[in-house]
């Protein structure tokens, strides 16, 4: 009898050990947004409060974790919100932060309150701090784009889900878009527009753009066919500003979540795929959960399909 119940211990604690995934279990967490600065590698999510009977969003806050294992996860804890931005109400959608001349660039979607600068709807800010964990400030005082800069669509979230990018050149590019995929260059300080807005033809685009280079070919992964619960698919170009050409679904509908949002990543040699589902227990589609798994490419540069997994990563030295 007493081994009995050792060896279910022991295999419970096996079980428990390899379920890496998700790998936020404390919180519900969305919109994964990797970097890696000076050996650590941080992660930006969403926080998903809705209630399971929810059908919709409850997003009050931005969160930092950060690991050097890629099993281990420490929690920064809530480190911004729309409250931060005096222009902002609403959720706080998708977000991504970059580090450029030792500062860090936490660029957010969320909504514009009605005043002079906005009639409402979703728009993107800019908060910046000194230190990948903040404290974090409104880098601008009103926002980067708001609602009324883009007109090929007519309802009022397709300025959401941020993603920007600094070329080897130091150009950097900010897309983003609900709906349609839009992108403008950025001045060097990070905070300012340059240039005029474009609207680029990307198959399938639905949201969640993820701008990166690799071996000198652009990639932007983003979640598409959203008429379905979405999929993760990808276009690669010989320039930052495209044309795009499509290659593909990477990651396939993921359980329990009618979205998915890809968050890319080299770390320690190898390459991560962060996305989020709804598997935690009394999970969903506005109670996400994020995950990472394995990326793998194939020597002519495409990507080979995401093996979404329980287990997840497995350690890597500190
Ligand atoms: O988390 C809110 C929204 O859901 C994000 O902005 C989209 O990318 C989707 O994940």
């Amino acid at each position: 009898m007493k081994k009995t119940i050792l060896t279910s211990v022991v295999l419970c604690m096996v079980l428990v050990s390899v379920a890496q995934n998700p790998i936020i279990k404390h919180i519900f967490t969305a919109d994964p947004s990797p970097i890696v600065y000076k050996d650590t590698l941080f992660l930006y999510t969403g926080h998903d409060t809705a209630s399971v009977t929810a059908t919709n969003y409850k997003m009050p806050d931005w969160h930092v974790f950060s690991t050097t294992d890629m099993v281990n996860w420490k929690d920064h804890g809530a480190l911004l919100s729309p409250a931060t931005f005096s222009w902002a109400t609403g959720d706080a959608y998708a977000a991504q932060c970059i580090e450029r001349n030792g500062k860090f660039y936490w660029f957010v979607s969320t909504f514009h309150k009605k005043d002079s600068n906005s009639n409402g709807g979703a728009a993107i800010g800019v908060a910046v701090s000194d230190r990948p964990t903040g404290p974090f400030k409104d880098a601008i005082g009103k926002a980067l784009i708001t609602n009324e800069m883009t007109k090929d669509k007519p309802h009022a979230w397709d300025d959401i889900d941020p993603t920007v990018f600094i070329d080897d050149d130091k150009q950097a590019y900010l897309y983003w878009g609900n709906g349609s995929c839009k992108w403008v260059k950025l001045k060097e300080n990070m905070i300012e527009t340059e240039g005029p807005i474009t609207v680029t033809e990307v198959k399938n685009f639905i949201e969640g753009p993820w701008l990166y280079k690799r071996k000198g070919l652009y990639y932007l992964v983003y979640a598409g066919r959203g008429t379905k619960p979405e999929m993760i698919e990808y276009a690669t170009s010989n320039s930052p500003t495209g044309p795009w050409n499509y290659q593909g679904i990477i990651q396939e509908n993921v359980p329990n979540s009618f979205t998915t949002h890809p968050g890319i990543i080299d770390y320690k040699g190898k390459s991560y795929f962060f996305y989020h589902n709804g598997s935690l227990p009394t999970g969903g589609s506005y109670r996400r959960s994020v995950c990472v798994d394995y990326m793998y490419y194939n020597a002519d540069g495409t990507i080979q399909k995401i093996i979404q997994t329980v287990e997840g990563v497995k350690p890597v030295s500190k």
